[in-house]
This record gives structure tokens, sequence and C-alpha cells, in this order.
């Protein structure tokens, strides 16, 4: 690497320890330490999200861009395409991450036509390709950017042209490509603009269809060239439309067993956008994961104040705690991994400031496994919840759970039997068990 983008960070960030006051160094990230059966490194499965960390400029809908960086500074599109992917790796390499995510107009920029966008894409994909070879690096997901371009205002595959569902299903195609060429793990569907803000113009039955069949597609297409990662369906309930089709992990579900599609996809769950849909980061997380189908994360978090997508990085411990209960109780996240899909705030900017907000998110994700791991081995919560369900092993509610109970038989057992004891929930109680874990 000839030009270094990132001066302020010599080496690697270290892991140091929690009685570090370097604010450069990892105080419980400590990617080789074992955590139950696996290193902390392979739990946690970190990636760099790339529209985020390189692409964005630090606007928002009010303001012009705040962040000068380096690697914007070169001459064509495409150089610059070539200086944030050095950047990028150089960057990956410091921080000590091994994985990274990308949409295809992250990555490359679009041409003045498709065949000129797919030829930039393929260009920075062949040198995306030797960077990961030479650094061990590796895609955790590729997708297509189906929603900045004005193309796409009213939806890609569920927009009202047909025209359009083609185009970003020749765009999806290229995406797919992209990835499978670079031994992506797993190929994000986030669904963009698919959703409507008014019915007055909307028919929510075809729309819906269209965007089934356009899954449909890329399944298919899957199939064809024999790409083994793992699909993945984003939930978000709004914005940028009122009404997203994929609100939330409950609905997404539903959606893929409505059209078939149950066998093909995983969910990706992001934090940000659970808190938008009304839930929290874990319920999203372990309706998810009971179904079987919680394939990857996007953490960050949001502003409760604000209610809107703030991708904020993740620090909050209590929520980190929660998330990896549920990761480490489905055995780990197999292909998938925990994405930053998260800014600095656009009044940090300078470089330093992205490995400031990395190392607070990845700390707090490697402070969430450890207590994680401990209450799991501790079993506390374990043991307390399969007490509290411990009349549907006998009796009556053996017979329920095996559907030799029924109305009638309730009625003749209620009348010999009469009122239930009740029983607290200990809520409080609990609360404050996981308080004391959480002062690991
Ligand atoms: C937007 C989504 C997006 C996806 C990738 O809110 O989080 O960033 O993760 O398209
Ligand atoms: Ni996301
Ligand atoms: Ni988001």
């Amino acid at each position: 690497m000839s030009k270094t983008y990132f001066p302020e960070v010599g080496d690697r960030i270290k892991y140091e320890g929690r009685d570090s006051d370097n604010l450069l160094a990892f105080r419980y990230y400590d990617a080789e330490r074992k955590v139950g059966d696996k290193t902390m490194s392979e739990h946690l499965r970190f990636a760099i999200a790339y529209w985020h960390t390189f692409a964005s400029g630090g606007q928002d809908i009010f303001g012009l861009p705040t962040f000068s960086r380096p690697w914007h500074s070169a001459g064509t599109a495409m150089d610059g395409a070539k200086e944030t992917l050095d950047a990028a790796f150089e960057f990956f390499q410091k921080l000590g991450v091994n994985y990274y995510c990308f949409h295809d107009r992250d990555i490359a920029p679009a041409g003045a036509t498709f065949a000129e966008s797919c030829e930039n894409l393929e260009k920075i994909v062949a040198m995306a390709k030797e960077h990961q070879k030479s650094t061990g690096i590796r895609l955790l997901w590729g997708t297509a950017n189906l929603f900045s371009h004005p193309r796409y205002a009213l939806g890609a595959a569920t927009n009202p042209d047909a025209h359009v569902l083609a185009y970003a299903a020749a765009q999806v195609k290229a995406a797919i490509d992209a990835t499978h060429e670079l031994g992506g793990e797993n190929y994000v569907f986030w669904g963009g603009r698919e959703g409507y803000d008014t019915l007055l113009n909307t028919d929510l039955k075809q729309e819906q269809e269209q965007f089934a069949r356009f899954l449909h597609m890329a399944v298919d297409y899957k199939k064809q060239i024999g790409f083994s990662g793992q699909f993945l369906i984003e939930p978000k309930p709004k914005e940028p439309t009122t009404h997203q089709y994929d609100t939330d992990s409950a609905t997404t579900l539903a959606f893929l067993r409505e059209y078939d599609l149950m066998d093909h996809f995983k969910l990706n769950i992001e934090a940000n956008h659970a808190t938008l849909a009304g839930h929290t980061f874990q319920h999203e997380l372990a309706v998810a994961s009971i179904a079987g189908k919680l394939g990857s994360v996007d953490a960050n978090r949001g502003d409760l104040l604000l209610g809107w997508d703030t991708d904020q990085f993740p620090t909050n411990l209590y929520s980190t705690t929660l998330a990896m209960l549920v990761i480490l109780r489905q055995g780990g996240l197999g292909s998938g991994g925990l994405n930053f899909d998260a800014k600095p705030r656009r009044t940090s900017i300078d470089t330093v400031d992205l490995f400031h907000a990395h190392i607070g998110g990845m700390d707090a994700f490697a402070r969430g496994l450890l207590i994680a791991q401990q209450i799991l081995d501790d079993g506390v919560f374990d043991e307390f919840i399969s007490e509290r369900y411990s009349s549907y092993a006998f009796g009556v509610g053996k017979e329920v759970m095996e559907g030799k109970f029924s109305l009638e038989k309730a009625s003749a057992w209620i009348l010999s039997n009469g009122e239930p004891s009740r029983r607290s929930g200990r809520q409080e109680m609990l609360e404050n068990i996981l308080n004391r874990y959480l002062e690991i």
C-alpha cells in the first residue's frame, strides 16, 4: 500500500484490557480469546459497512457533506472508487475486522448507461478480489442500491412500471454476480423503496406479488450460477416510504411463508429498524430466531428521541447483552455476522472518529458476548423460565401440548379444579440480576 489514508493509527488497534486508558485500543474485544467454544472473532464476525464508513460525506437532509475524506479527492469517479477501496482495506486491517459489506453503487460509480455501470462494477470487483486475496479479508454480504436513483422513486420490484422492475432485476443480477465473484457469504435484500405512501394510487396485492416474483427470480438465478451464499431480507417498517412491506420480523416471515420463499431466505435484523417498528432489538432477533431464520445483524442503534434511522454506533450494553443472548442461544449466526450499519455523527469530521466509533461498537458487543455467555453458563434466566412453564410437562398442560385436550375436557376439569393459584413474574428481581451481570 503506497499511500496511507489513516496516519493517525500506525499499526493495528490492539487489545489492551479494561485498565488501559488508550482510547485507540480495545478494552474488551480480544479477537483470539475463547468464549465458550469459539473465539471472540468467530462469535462476533464484525463487518464494516462500506456506504457509511467510506462512501458517505456526512450529509443529512438539511446539510451538505461535512467530512473531507482523503480518498474522495481523486480525479474521475473511477479513480475515487479505487482510492476508496485502498482506504477501505487499510482501515479493515488496522481495525482487525475480517468482513465488509457493500451496495453495488458504493463500491463502484454508476456509469452513463447500464452497460457502463456493470463494467465499472466488474473492474472494481476485480481489484477488491486482489485486496481480499492479499489480506484474507472477506465479503460478508453484497447488495444492490435500488433506492437512490430517481428511476426507483416509486419502488424497484414493487414499481407500478414493469420496465423499472426489469431494470432492478438486471441490477440485482450484476450485484449477485459481484457478490459471487468475491465469495460473499450472504446477499442482502433490504426493501429500499418497496412500500407505499398512499393507497389512493397503490394496488397492494399486485405490488406484493411483484415483490415475490422478483425474489423468486433471484432464487432461480442463485441456483443457476451456483451461488452458495445465504439470501437475507432486512426488515424495516418505514422510511423512506410510509409503509415498507418488510415491516418487521413477523411480517417478513409471513410474507416468505405466503409466497413459498421460506426455504430460501433468512433475516438480517437491524437494531434501529427494530426500534422504528416499535419493538426492541431483542424482540426482533428472537422472533427471527425461533423461526430458525436469524441470519445476520446490522449492528447499530437509533436515537429514541428522534424516530428515524439515525444509524448510530452501538454503545448500549443492555441491548448488546440481550442481543448476544439470542445469538448464543441459537448457536451463533452461521454465515452471518455483525455489520456496523452505522455512521459517526456529521460533527465527527476526522478519520480518527471512524476508529473511535468502531472500537466502541466492537467493545460494546464483546462485552455483551462475555456477559451473555456468563448468564447462559449460570443458567439463571433459563432455569427461571423453564420452571415458569413446568405445568406443561404433565397432566393437563401435557395434554394441551400433545393436542389431546379440548374445550369440553377443560370445562369438566375446571369444574373440579377451580381457580388457578397466582404466581409472580418476578420481573424486577430478574432485572436486578441482569444488572449484576452487567458489572462484568
Ligand atoms: C437502510 C438499510 C440499508 C441496508 C442495506 O435503512 O439499513 O443500509 O442495510 O441496503
Ligand atoms: Ni441496514
Ligand atoms: Ni437502516
